[in-house]
């Protein structure tokens, strides 16, 4: 591609950042088709999670409450028992429980978690109540639980028979090891700016898969796999939890946007931090971030090829690939 033709597509940062800072892999890197205008209301979620999206947009359309949206669409990964990433159906640790980690923010700051809690279906709604019901924000393990039950939640069994099959395979030979884009419908991350301005982000996922017991990873917490800033905007992530921990990266994003970055500009900002600083397990492993700004434009951006995302917005519930910091891999 001639270098006019690439300005033009990466716009002026884009031509800039490339030549220093190896903005872009290659030219791999492309606007996401609308990405351009903005438009309210709008929900984005990590990976095809389309049907969650449908479910927050329902909020939204009937002029709802970001918060109330987001906590819906999460919903939708967190009881099907086919995605085996979130809620219901996750795959267990090593020992053969699901443990969960989830966190919300609403458009005050307000936020909410709970990390390592078992046997609980939903549990965003149980970080919803830990932000709205108590003077914390963060609930974990044994307390988490004790705190969901008392305000009503059932305990469940969350692992099913495919994800007990599948730990009994990993048993054989028990070496762990994360695997990029598997199955390619991950945690969800989900950020989204109702009608009226507001903006609310969710995180939830099992973990990695036959994580050690008691891992704790990024969605759960505030900042790193979600941030929401009712001002300037919101980003949510999936994928490696240890590297995104560690660089914080949806805070990143959103101070990147509060600086005037395009959201698109901001997650390739917060990935290239990640492959820049922890080069070998970046290289070895999936992170994507999804973020809107108050404008209702979106970005998206993985350390690899093969990281989709769902948006709903101007009626249109959609998925794209995002771009990718690393080459793909040869076909
Ligand atoms: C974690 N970020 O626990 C989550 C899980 C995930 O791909 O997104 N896996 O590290």
């Amino acid at each position: 591609m001639n270098s006019r033709r690439r300005f033009l597509q990466q716009g002026f940062w884009g031509a800039l950042g490339a030549g220093s800072l190896r903005l872009f892999s290659r030219d791999e890197h492309l606007f996401p088709p609308q990405a351009p205008k903005g438009a309210l209301p709008v929900v984005i979620a990590t990976w095809d999670n389309r049907k969650a999206t449908a479910a927050a947009w329902e909020v939204l359309n009937a002029g709802g409450r970001a918060l109330d949206a987001v906590e819906a669409g999460v919903h939708i990964p967190e009881a099907d028992p086919n995605d085996t990433s979130v809620g219901y159906g996750g795959f267990p640790d090593r020992d053969g429980n699901v443990t969960l980690d989830a966190c919300i923010m609403d458009e005050f700051g307000n936020a909410g978690s709970v990390s390592f809690l078992q046997h609980i279906m939903h549990p965003i709604s149980v970080a919803r109540r830990v932000m709205e019901r108590t003077p914390h924000v963060m609930l974990a393990g044994d307390g988490a639980l004790e705190f969901a039950l008392s305000e009503g939640f059932k305990k469940t069994n969350l692992l099913t028979d495919t994800a007990r099959r599948a730990w009994e395979e990993w048993k054989v030979k028990s070496e762990y090891k994360p695997i990029i884009n598997f199955e390619r419908h991950d945690t969800i991350g989900m950020v989204a700016i109702d009608a009226q301005n507001r903006i609310a982000g969710a995180c939830s996922t099992s973990g990695l898969a036959f994580k050690m017991r008691g891992r704790v990873g990024d969605s759960p917490i505030i900042g790193a796999g979600m941030y929401a800033d009712n001002e300037v905007g919101a980003a949510a992530g999936t994928g490696l939890g240890e590297i995104v921990l560690r660089t914080l990266s949806c805070f990143l994003v959103v101070e990147e946007m509060r600086r005037g970055k395009h959201p698109q500009r901001a997650v390739e900002y917060a990935i290239r931090r990640i492959a820049q600083k922890y080069p070998k397990q970046a290289a070895e492993n999936q992170v994507g971030i999804v973020a809107i700004d108050k404008k209702g434009r979106h970005g998206a951006f993985g350390l690899q090829s093969g990281f989709n995302y769902a948006i709903y917005q101007n009626g249109q519930n959609q998925v794209f690939e995002a771009g990718h910091y690393f080459p793909a891999p040869p076909k």
